[in-house]
């Protein structure tokens, strides 16, 4: 068993150093970092994440669709990272059932959700809706009855399950909220999870069930550094249940450097058109746009990346499914147009360590295409897919038991004194260098 070679591992080798930490990581935001244990993923700066060790071109290939379909289900990929093995398209319809008998959502959540000002970001509308389903919560209760931590697997998986469920309609309640006049449309419970989202968000377009099949799979896991998938770790360590660590990551997601990014390129974009006075710029005027944005200290939404040092391969296959949909728009062309003219100029500056596209650069183009226009909306879509990583991991960490996380924290006049200690004449008068 897994958590048995992880604590023989541990028994065994627990004083072995696998990483060092320099300055230079501390003050940075510790990338690079080895210090968190995370099954489900792996990202490699080269070839981009591996779920499983499966490829984003694999995941696609591979992992079961509804019958007669082309794109994977974000089912079978949640069945991968949980059980490391890819389902039967019967294993995933399982879960698909599972995911149907367990949808209902408690009336109080919508009251909560409508009580809040119609012009509340979805984000913040997300993260609250799935804060206030927390009184459905079995771990909490089973927990205050005393649980024995050997079952904290079991009911973190419950939890999740229950709230994987619910989520798509939590989701598509606050679009329909926000942008249609409260005009909600019913789940279709013959469909899948990501093809009833695309119903219940009222896209009619058969191909835009296609796209939220691949993109509810592509966004769902970026192993476990990324802030929300970390958040989710870090508030999961503390014992609270799968609701209150998902709407935490959800507050990671929706930053302007993280998972906001989608949002902010589209509209981005949309002040460059309307500063130009065309939908159709010359490459010219788009590095002028690009490098007025850097001049502004500005950073160019979409582009640059923690870890990745090439084009991310979500943002590959997603232009890879516009161009096999044959889906043609002038924004499609513009943010092609970018990925061509933008690398150049984010390099030239001499310090950006990754001038490629990344997932968000690509994602709210496609949407806009199949009509789904309202850009502010595009991280709880993300946010949608990014809970089926995090919370299979958080089953993972309960499994394995994982405990409270709680890394050490140094001051700036520590550090400095730390400097000094190692670069001043020691006694005997030589200096004592830090490696
Ligand atoms: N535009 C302008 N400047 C950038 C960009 C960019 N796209 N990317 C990095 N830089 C700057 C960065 O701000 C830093 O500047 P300074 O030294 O003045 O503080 C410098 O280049 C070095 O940064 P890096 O080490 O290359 O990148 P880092 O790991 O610090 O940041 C991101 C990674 C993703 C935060 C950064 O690339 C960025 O801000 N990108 C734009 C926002 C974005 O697309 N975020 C989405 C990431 C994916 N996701 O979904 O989460
Ligand atoms: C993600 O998908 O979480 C982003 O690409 C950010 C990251 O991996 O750091």
């Amino acid at each position: 068993m897994v958590s048995q070679k992880l604590s023989d591992l541990n028994k065994q080798h627990g004083g072995l150093k696998i990483d060092e930490v320099s300055l230079a990581q501390l003050v940075g935001g510790m990338r690079d970092v080895q210090c968190m244990l995370w099954e489900t993923s792996e990202l490699d700066a080269n070839e981009g994440i591996r779920i499983r060790g499966y490829s984003i071109t694999e995941l696609r290939e591979k992992l079961p669709k509804i019958p007669n379909g082309t794109e994977p289900l974000p089912e079978a990929l949640f069945w991968l990272m949980l059980v490391d093995e890819i389902p039967t398209a019967e294993e995933a319809r399982f879960v698909t059932d599972q995911w149907i008998r367990r949808s209902q959502i408690p009336e109080h959540v919508y009251k909560v959700i409508d009580s809040l000002p119609i012009e509340t970001h979805p984000m913040t509308q997300f993260s609250i809706g799935i804060t206030s389903m927390q009184t459905q919560s079995i771990f909490t209760r089973r927990h205050q009855e005393g649980m024995n931590k050997n079952e904290y697997w079991n009911a973190t998986y419950e939890d999740t399950m229950n709230l994987l469920a619910k989520i798509p309609r939590v989701a598509a309640y606050i679009y329909r909220r926000t942008y249609h006049d409260g005009d909600h449309i019913k789940p279709d419970l013959t469909l899948d999870w990501a093809g009833n989202f695309a119903h219940m968000l009222g896209i009619k377009d058969p191909d835009f069930k296609r796209l939220m099949r691949l993109y509810l799979t592509i966004h769902a896991d970026h192993e476990g550094g990324n802030a929300s998938a970390h958040t989710c770790h870090l508030v999961g360590s503390t014992l609270a249940d799968s609701y209150l660590s998902l709407s935490a990551s959800m507050n990671a997601l929706a930053g302007p450097l993280h998972g906001l990014a989608n949002q902010e390129v589209v509209s981005w974009i949309y002040k460059m058109i309307e500063i130009l006075g065309t939908d159709t710029p010359t490459d010219e005027q788009v590095a002028e746009y690009i490098k007025s944005t850097l001049a502004g200290g500005r950073v160019v939404p979409g582009y640059g990346h923690a870890v990745l040092r090439k084009p991310d391969p979500r943002f590959l296959v997603q232009k890879k499914f516009a161009e096999d949909y044959n889906i043609k728009s002038n924004l499609i062309d513009i943010v092609w147009q970018i990925f061509r003219v933008a690398p150049p100029i984010l390099e030239s500056t001499g310090k950006i360590k990754n001038p490629w596209p990344n997932v968000d650069a690509h994602s709210g183009a496609i949407l806009v295409h199949y009509g789904l226009k309202e850009f502010n909306f595009y991280t709880v879509m993300f946010g949608v897919s990014r809970s089926l990583g995090v919370l299979a991991a958080l089953c993972w960490s309960r499994a394995l038991g994982l405990g409270l996380e709680r890394p050490k924290s140094v001051s700036s006049e520590w550090l400095g004194n730390y400097v000094q200690s190692k670069t001043s004449p020691s006694k005997n008068g030589k200096k004592e260098q830090v490696s």
